[in-house]
């Protein structure tokens, strides 16, 4: 059956043009990050709810992070979160998820839940409190140095809920003057990704509030400071993929934080609310890893996909395993376009011919190929259901509940 729906869909898109032996080795190229707070235990600010089985430490967190990965092949790496994820000994960590087939990826300091950081952090008016919070970034990148990580994430809660509450241009001064102390630290492989967000928790005005502030930081700082785009940040309505073109044709476009929204930062399973959005973000990928520029193209390479969510009310393994899996499907969609009939398109202004080689891309059933590459992979052709018949979910619940937050 598989087989014959395989063949179906390579003799399908073959006719159109569409080099699928390609199109396969590109899906078995792409990786995605997730986050260890992902596997915690989160919820919102009216209720935490306390799963069973949930890991009650780092080392347990890159355990189910194997689990991931193993079963869908898509997920090598593991962000972690500090102070959330901190432990004596960073070398044990970083060898206990080496063991497992892991690595630590993209290390995001926390500088949001400390008293100290009430009216900001790198921002705060307080010269003693903008020191602690520096030395942070600092500890930050030595940790990093520590787990083998090329990338820093780096969200700042700071902000204000009125006017007047603090000076806006002070603080943009201050915020760069931490940026720039942390970026002398780090080594010549590293980066520096800068997150921004509209809103939230200052809802008068946030120091980096948006993809123009982050990128103008980046630029004061230096080549290996670039931009994060999550998802989730952006005010109803932004166009993101237009934002992602922008940033990847400068050369600043450093990763993402992928999840879903309905309303705000929702933090949701990625492509469970706008998957279309998602399949549009990688066709401008695509776009500029076809670039005749090569610095554009290395850009695109280097872009770091990441996961930010938190699963409040689902199983945090299934909910990881959904989110790789539809991340992958909206790309292997967008590697379906053909860029040469939308040029056509574009060539004789001819709009929805245009877009009508965009969407049909979306259009097709990916799920033969998926099953094809999972197949060639020896991964198992239907992760999710692997998952739930394994034993796994069932030796966890030994942990109890009352695992890590957050
Ligand atoms: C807060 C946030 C942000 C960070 C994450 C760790 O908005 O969701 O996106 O990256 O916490
Ligand atoms: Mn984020
Ligand atoms: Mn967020």
């Amino acid at each position: 059956m598989t087989d014959k729906a395989y063949a179906l869909f390579e003799e399908q898109q073959t006719a159109r043009g569409i080099d699928v032996e390609a199109v396969k080795r590109k899906i078995k190229q792409f990786k995605i990050e997730t986050p260890s707070w992902g596997y915690g235990d989160s919820g919102t600010r009216f209720k935490v709810f306390q799963k069973e089985g949930v890991p009650r430490d780092p080392f347990e967190k890159m355990e189910d992070a194997a689990i991931v990965h193993r079963l869908t092949g898509l997920a090598p790496t593991v962000a972690i979160h500090i102070p959330w994820d901190k432990v004596g000994d960073y070398g044990k960590l970083r060898s206990h998820a080496e063991s497992l087939g892991l690595q630590i990826g993209a290390v995001n300091p926390n500088l949001f839940q400390e008293d100290d950081y009430m009216l900001g952090s790198v921002t705060n008016s307080d010269a003693a409190v903008r020191r602690k919070a520096t030395d942070h970034l600092l500890e930050c990148v030595d940790i990093a140095k520590e787990t083998g990580s090329r990338d820093l994430s780096l969200w700042f809660a700071d902000g204000t809920n009125y006017p007047g509450q603090g000076d806006i241009r002070q603080r943009k001064n201050w915020m760069q003057e931490a940026l720039s102390e942390m970026y002398k630290a780090l080594t010549k492989d590293m980066r520096m990704l800068i997150e921004y967000k509209c809103f939230e928790p200052g809802f008068y005005h946030t120091d980096l509030a948006d993809w123009g502030m982050a990128y103008n930081m980046a630029l004061k700082l230096g080549d290996q400071a670039q931009v994060l785009v999550d998802t989730g940040h952006h005010l109803p309505g932004a166009n993101i993929e237009h934002i992602v073109a922008y940033l990847i044709d400068e050369k600043r476009l450093g990763g993402f934080h992928f999840n879903s929204r309905k309303y705000a930062d929702d933090d949701l399973i990625v492509g469970t609310v706008n998957p279309y959005e998602l399949f549009l973000i990688f066709y401008q990928i695509l776009n500029g890893a076809a670039d005749s520029d090569e610095g554009i193209r290395r850009g695109v390479d280097s872009i770091a996909y990441m996961l930010d969510q938190s699963h409040n009310i689902e199983q945090k393994i299934p909910a990881m395993i959904r989110s790789v899996l539809n991340v992958q499907s909206a790309y292997a969609k967008a590697l379906l376009i053909d860029h040469r009939e939308v040029a056509a398109a574009q060539e004789k202004n001819d709009v929805l011919a245009a877009e009508h080689a965009i969407r049909k891309a979306s259009e097709f059933d990916v799920t033969p190929l998926l099953h094809a590459v999972r197949e060639e992979e020896g991964l198992p052709i239907d992760p999710m259901e692997a998952y739930l018949t394994s034993s796994y979910p069932e030796e966890i619940k030994a942990r109890g509940k009352g695992g890590a937050s957050w």
